[in-house]
This record gives structure tokens, C-alpha cells and sequence, in this order.
């Protein structure tokens, strides 16, 4: 059975902008467009949701509904930099991380770099981890697949860590109420409704046939997953859609030119791989393992969609030069390249004689 930890920060954008300013503590905070303009809400602080107030209400809406609140715009940067910070704190754990937005992440941590086997303990270790560098908290959900841990990470919001187990599983599926299902929008969830499914007991009555007739593939899922079945893998930025290479060291290196010529290599081995399986790709990827196992990964796009090896490099090496901490020796690189083509250039060529 796999281990899977779902991560979700609590009112992710308010809870930074009330770090950045705690004066905003305990006030009703709505991050996004002015109620003035036709803005609407990002998020806002759990004060402000005892309002009723929400995501994508418009704010002229929501200062009806809370005129104390105080809006905030939001600050993209901030928020992107504060992601990447919990993410390496996700790298630190294992490799097997599936960003989902900016403040969400599936781990399978069935094996990770901690050799702990109690996949609890690893969500304890994160929350307070995430805590100490950012001062923000988050709510975890632990189980044996990633709908499960989904559901479980948004049940004791916020703040909370929630197991999930095969002995518990139908019963907090039973009792689910059917729009809180993942994967289950509004737009479903009211037709649900109206053939008289409110919840996870109703909709496990529902035949699989009736279902997918109604549903199409979707019902397929609905079917499974109320039966605490999902078999999805965890899709991480290395595969299925990337290519890449790594090389762990026979002895850690801090030297910074034999890290730029082991990156030299790296570049060489990963444009010679995508050539032979004329691949190119538009996002590049690095990754470093320090020699304490922290690993980070940082991502830009290229300038062109390419496999060519120089232009592997340069961008490799601008990437390795702004997020390497020179004090440090390194254990592994990695390079690799994202959202890949099929390079047809040559048929092309073809074509046009
Ligand atoms: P969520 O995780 O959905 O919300 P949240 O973190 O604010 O609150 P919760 O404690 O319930 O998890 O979304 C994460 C961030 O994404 C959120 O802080 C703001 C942004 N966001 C939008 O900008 N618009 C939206 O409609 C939603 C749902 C989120
Ligand atoms: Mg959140």
C-alpha cells in the first residue's frame, strides 16, 4: 500500500499578507481586487469566511457581506517565493513531489529520503518544517492514495493533520457531502443533487453503469473513488513529460568550476538523449542535492524550444549560479528538460523538397 501526504496552506495568500503586516491578525483580511473596481476575492482570512465571504466572489460582494474587512492586493511575487520555500521543504523528504498550485503538493513518501516508515510522523515533521521557515501553517492529509489524502487535508482546516486509513476510509466517504468530493465541481455536483445524490453513502448506491451514462469517464472515477479506489501515480516535474539526467558524486564537490564542468557534462549527456529521441523542450529543470540530502529544484523557460547543448548549458548555468549556496558542497546535479515536443523539423525538410 502506498503512503501519500497531501499538503494545502491555509488561507494562503491572507496568511502571508498578515506576516507581512501583523496588524492584520484576527481581522477579517480579503486579499484581491477593490470592491471599488469589478475585482474579485483571491482568498481571504478565516474571519472573513465566518461572512460567508470566498474565492472568486466579486469583492463588491464580499464588502457587502464584511464592510470592516480590509483588502489587500495581492503580491504574486511574495507568494511564488514563499512556494518555493515549502517545496524544498517537500525536495527535503523525497523526490516524489507533485506540485498542484502554488500552495499544494502530493508527496509519496512509501519510501523517502528519512528511511521513516511512519508516513505521520513525516507529516508532523513537514508541518513544523513549513512552520519554522515560513511562520505560516498548513493543514496535512495522510493516506494510501491521493484522493484520499485530498479529502483528508481539508478536514480539520486550519492547521490540521487528518489519517485517513482503510479502516476509517468508507466511513468519511459515507458521510462526505458530495461537493466537498475532489474532482466534483459545482456544475456537477448540482446535477448530482437534483437525481437525489447528496453525499458519499448516495453516491455509492449509484451502479457504475448508471454513472458513466450520465457522466461519461468521470463517472468511472466517482464510482472508484467513493470507494476509497484511486490508482493515480504522483506526477512529479521529472516525468512523464521531461527528460533529464542526473549524476551523483563519487565525493561531494564545492569547488564552483568543477560544478559548472560536471553541469558541462550533464548538459552534453541530455542533448545527446533528446537528440537520439529527437526530442526538444521549452522548460529547463535543475536540480541540486546538497551533501545533507536537501534537494531543490528550479525551473525556467528557454529561450527557444531546443535540444542543443550550449544553450542547454548557458541556461543551466544561469540557473546553477542564482540558486547555489556557494557554501555548500553538492552530492547530485540534475538537468533535464520539460514540456517536450516531437522534433519534426526534419520531415519538414522533407516536405518542402
Ligand atoms: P486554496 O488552497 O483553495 O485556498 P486558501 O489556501 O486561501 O485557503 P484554505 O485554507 O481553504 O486552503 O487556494 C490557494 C491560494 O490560491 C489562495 O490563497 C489564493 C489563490 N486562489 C485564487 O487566487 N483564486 C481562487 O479562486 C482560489 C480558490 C484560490
Ligand atoms: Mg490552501
Amino acid at each position: 500500500m502506498k503512503k501519500i501526504i497531501h499538503v494545502d496552506m491555509d488561507a494562503f495568500f491572507a496568511a502571508i499578507e498578515i506576516r507581512e503586516d501583523p496588524s492584520l491578525k484576527g481581522k477579517c483580511v480579503i486579499v484581491g481586487g477593490s470592491p471599488k473596481s469589478r475585482g474579485v476575492v483571491s482568498t481571504c482570512s478565516y474571519e472573513a469566511r465566518k461572512y460567508g465571504v470566498h474565492s472568486g466572489m466579486s469583492s463588491f460582494q464580499a464588502w457587502k457581506l464584511c464592510p470592516q474587512a480590509v483588502f489587500v492586493h495581492s503580491n504574486f511575487q511574495l507568494y511564488k517565493e514563499v512556494s518555493q520555500t515549502i517545496r524544498d521543504v517537500f525536495y527535503q523528504v523525497t523526490d516524489l513531489v507533485e506540485p498542484v498550485s502554488l500552495d499544494e503538493a502530493y508527496l509519496d513518501v512509501t519510501e523517502n529520503n528519512f528511511d521513516e516508515p511512519d508516513a505521520v510522523k513525516i507529516a508532523k515533521w513537514i508541518k513544523e518544517e513549513i512552520f519554522k521557515k515560513t511562520s505560516l501553517t498548513c493543514s496535512a492529509g495522510v493516506s494510501y492514495n491521493k484522493f484520499l489524502a485530498k479529502i483528508g487535508s481539508d478536514m480539520d482546516k486550519p492547521d490540521g493533520l487528518t489519517v485517513i486509513n482503510p479502516d476509517n476510509a468508507q466511513e468519511i466517504l459515507f458521510a462526505l457531502p458530495i461537493g466537498k468530493f475532489h474532482g466534483i465541481g459545482k456544475v456537477t455536483a448540482a446535477r448530482m443533487k437534483k437525481m437525489g445524490i447528496n453525499n458519499g453513502k448516495d453516491l455509492y448506491q449509484r451502479n457504475l453503469n448508471e454513472l458513466v451514462r450520465v457522466f461519461g469517464k468521470a463517472g468511472f472515477f466517482y464510482y472508484h473513488v467513493v470507494r476509497g479506489v484511486d490508482n493515480r501515480e504522483i506526477i512529479t516535474s521529472w516525468d512523464p513529460k521531461s527528460i533529464s539526467c542526473e549524476n551523483t558524486f563519487s565525493e561531494d564537490i564545492g569547488d564552483f568550476d568543477e560544478l559548472l564542468a560536471r553541469l558541462r557534462k550533464l548538459a552534453d549527456r541530455l542533448a545527446g538523449r533528446m537528440a537520439t529521441k529527437r526530442l526538444i523542450g521549452q522548460n529547463l529543470v535543475l536540480k541540486i542535492k546538497y551533501d545533507n540530502f536537501e534537494l531543490i529544484t528550479r525551473s525556467m523557460p528557454l529561450p527557444i524550444m531546443t535540444n542543443e547543448r550550449e544553450i542547454l548549458y548557458q541556461n543551466g548555468e544561469q540557473l546553477f549560479i542564482s540558486n547555489w549556496d556557494p557554501n555548500r558542497k553538492v552530492r547530485l546535479l540534475g538537468l533535464g528538460v520539460g514540456k517536450l515536443h516531437y522534433d519534426d523539423k526534419e520531415e519538414q525538410i522533407l516536405l518542402d523538397l
